[in-house]
């Protein structure tokens, strides 16, 4: 048997396409020979590490990303829908207390994501679905609830947060991003041999495939998967 493929995904719940690649990968997780390590990292932290700007803010690009993303979010069965004000969204509450609600999640689950993934999923349905905040301790916590965390994980997580280490390991996941080249999400790094080889966008998987030895089978590539 050939060892598993690793393949670690970059993503932060702010960024739509980053839904989109997500849920790509979590479809083919199970598909491919690959191990997916899920990691939630800042995307303000990587626009500002590489010197990079939203590509929102450009108002033509604004406009594309508007219509390209309605298309992308029906070819890939997400139930993505854009918030009535993106601006405010994106960048005047922006997603810090999330992801670091995320990070404390995932330090709890230590070993394993399931946790992670579907209290990312939930997150990402608030703001890029339903049009609900994701800045407050409430927010945050109905997302975890509905993403079937226990209430003591919920208040454990709250709390750990706010705290340095928590902080760091945000910071970390952040840089580890922009060391790998990162301007963007989502990023995608498979590691062929010990490389780094950087895949940016929920627009590569075609690429990502024929670079790994495997087949893309379309964004369903198992049709009997539940929906979402
Ligand atoms: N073409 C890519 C796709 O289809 O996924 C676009 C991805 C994208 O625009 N991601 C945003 C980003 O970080 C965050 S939602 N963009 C940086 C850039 O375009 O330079």
């Amino acid at each position: 048997m050939t060892s598993k493929k690793v393949i670690e995904l970059f993503y932060d719940v702010v960024s739509p396409y980053s839904w989109l690649g997500f849920e790509v990968m979590c479809r083919y997780r199970h598909v491919w020979n690959i191990e997916l390590k899920l990691c939630p990292a800042f995307l303000g932290g990587v626009m500002q590490g590489s010197g990079n700007k939203p590509p929102g803010v450009v108002p033509n690009k604004f406009m594309y990303m508007t219509k390209d993303l309605k298309r992308a979010a029906e070819y890939f069965d997400v139930p993505l829908q854009a918030p009535a004000d993106p601006f405010e969204v994106m960048f005047k509450k922006g997603s810090l207390s999330a992801m670091r609600f995320v990070t404390a999640v995932q330090e709890q689950e230590k070993g394993g994501d399931k946790l992670v993934e579907q209290v990312s999923r939930e997150l990402w349905r608030r703001i890029w679905s339903e049009d609900k905040d994701i800045t407050e301790a409430a927010s945050l916590a109905e997302a975890a609830k509905k993403a079937g965390l226990s209430d003591g994980v919920i208040k454990d997580a709250l709390e750990t947060a706010a705290s340095k280490e928590i902080k760091d390991k945000l910071k970390d996941a952040t840089q580890k991003a922009l060391d790998y080249g990162a301007f963007g999400f989502p990023l995608l790094v498979y590691h062929r041999n010990g490389s780094p080889e950087i895949f940016f966008g929920s627009d590569r998987f075609e690429l990502l495939a024929h670079c790994i030895g495997e087949k893309w089978l379309g964004p369903r590539p198992n049709t009997s998967a539940a929906k979402l």
